[in-house]
């Protein structure tokens, strides 16, 4: 497991064998290094996936909430999103992976590519694609979701890959960031007219962080996606990924990275992607508008097969990267049980899970998922989610209806 691990993710620790403890209370010494505690049937030896690769031992059980849904293909210029009930990787293919992009899709040669650092650094940086890859490689795992993704798409703007790339704090570094360099805007060649105050201007995808979150060790500048080079429709050459981050942050077709002296207020940092909701601030009850930025702890379960005599209830878990402690199922309202993560789990990767369910009666169950990180918080329902008029960040549990056979 370690071995195909970068350094910089910690390996899994070593299995827990005492997976008695009720739910919630789980002490902070069963965390796994990188933060996932494992459940039972991991423990006990039985490989995550043996049970859960799609095959001729599974038969999925259709869920009653979807009868009509059809995701729709990879098609150029449009929005793909995953059929969540058929994953069955670790990995989401390069080819199945969800596609979102505000603009165009430009194709840019390798050889035409150039990416700068400009604005407050003591020196300005030039690099053409083979200039960049001859600085030194990292890779990660991170999984990620647009932050518009819903209930409604089935949670289908998701993926989860490995990423490949050379790290954003040490380029910084090495260009020199000035004192009142506090902002770090990324931008890609796509672009449009956008309508502002009534001028129509061009403007390119752009967007931003402060610099201290640009100098999270863990954003990469990445031309690889799973082994291969970037594809188009991920970015070509080069994109921007930050772990832990809504998929937003991940600026494709990157081409420019600028630090500034104040906030860059672009479409994607100051109008789009802004979440509005009633928040306690120092006391005081106030609608917020608020940029989209960490990934919020989520889970949803998305696919249940049979298998044998039993049945597979399979989800994912997203968040920023905090330890978890537990993600647990409940089935027709009934008391909560704990799902197994998947041991391939890291830091910032999607972390699949499965809840082995015996004795299931013939005929329609609700099913709903919820996670516990380590600092006790708990995914929220529909109900005890803050007021929050607008569509992004959709992280409440997410109750499925399923036919049972
Ligand atoms: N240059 C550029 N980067 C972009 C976007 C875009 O429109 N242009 N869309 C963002 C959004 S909203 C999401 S959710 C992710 C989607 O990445 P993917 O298509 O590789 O899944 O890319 C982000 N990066
Ligand atoms: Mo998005």
């Amino acid at each position: 497991m370690s071995q195909d691990h970068p350094a910089h993710i910690l390996p899994l620790a070593a299995q827990d064998t005492d997976t008695a403890n009720a739910p919630g209370n789980i002490p902070r010494r069963k965390l796994l290094q990188n933060g996932i505690a494992l459940g039972t049937a991991a423990a006990a030896g039985m490989p995550f996936w043996a049970s859960l690769a799609l095959g001729a031992e599974e038969t999925l059980m259709p869920f009653t909430d979807m009868e009509t849904f059809i995701a729709p293909p990879v098609a150029p210029g449009a929005v793909h999103y995953l059929d969540t009930r058929g994953i069955d990787t670790f990995y989401t293919p390069n080819d199945d992976f969800y596609i979102v992009q505000h603009y165009n899709q430009p194709t840019i040669a390798a050889a035409d590519y150039k990416l700068t650092v400009t604005g407050l650094v003591n020196k300005t940086i030039e690099l053409n694609l083979a200039q960049l890859k001859a600085r030194p490689k990292v890779e990660i795992d991170a999984g990620f979701e647009c932050g518009g993704n819903r209930d409604t798409l089935f949670q289908g703007l998701i993926g989860n890959a490995r990423w490949g790339g050379t790290s954003l704090k040490a380029l910084l570094e090495e260009a020199g960031v000035q004192a009142e360099g506090i902002e770090v805007v990324f931008y890609g060649s796509d672009g449009g007219k956008e309508t502002i105050r009534d001028v129509s201007v061009d403007q390119n995808f752009g967007r931003s962080m402060h610099i201290l979150d640009a100098m999270n060790p863990d954003i990469m500048i990445a031309w690889e996606m799973n082994g291969q080079d970037l594809p188009l429709y991920h970015g070509a050459p080069v994109r921007l990924v930050v772990p832990g981050w809504y998929g937003v942050a991940n600026v494709k077709w990157l081409n420019q990275i600028h630090v500034q002296d104040r906030r860059y207020m672009g479409r994607f940092m100051g109008r789009d992607y802004v979440t509005l909701s009633k928040r306690d601030i120092g006391g005081q009850e106030r609608w917020e508008e608020r940029s989209v930025t960490k990934i919020r702890l989520k889970s949803s379960i998305v696919r249940v097969t049979k298998s044998g005599n039993s049945h597979n209830v399979m989800g994912f878990v997203l968040n920023d990267g905090t330890p978890l402690r537990a993600v647990e199922v409940s089935i027709d309202g009934g008391a909560w049980q704990q799902a197994e993560i998947d041991p391939k789990s890291s830091k910032y990767s999607w972390k699949l899970f499965n809840y082995t369910w015996t004795g299931a009666a013939a005929g329609e169950h609700t099913l709903v998922s919820r996670v516990i990180d380590e600092n006790g918080q708990i995914q929220a329902t529909t109900e005890e989610m803050p007021e929050k008029p607008t569509r992004w960040e959709n992280y409440a549990q997410f109750p499925r209806k399923v036919m049972i056979s």
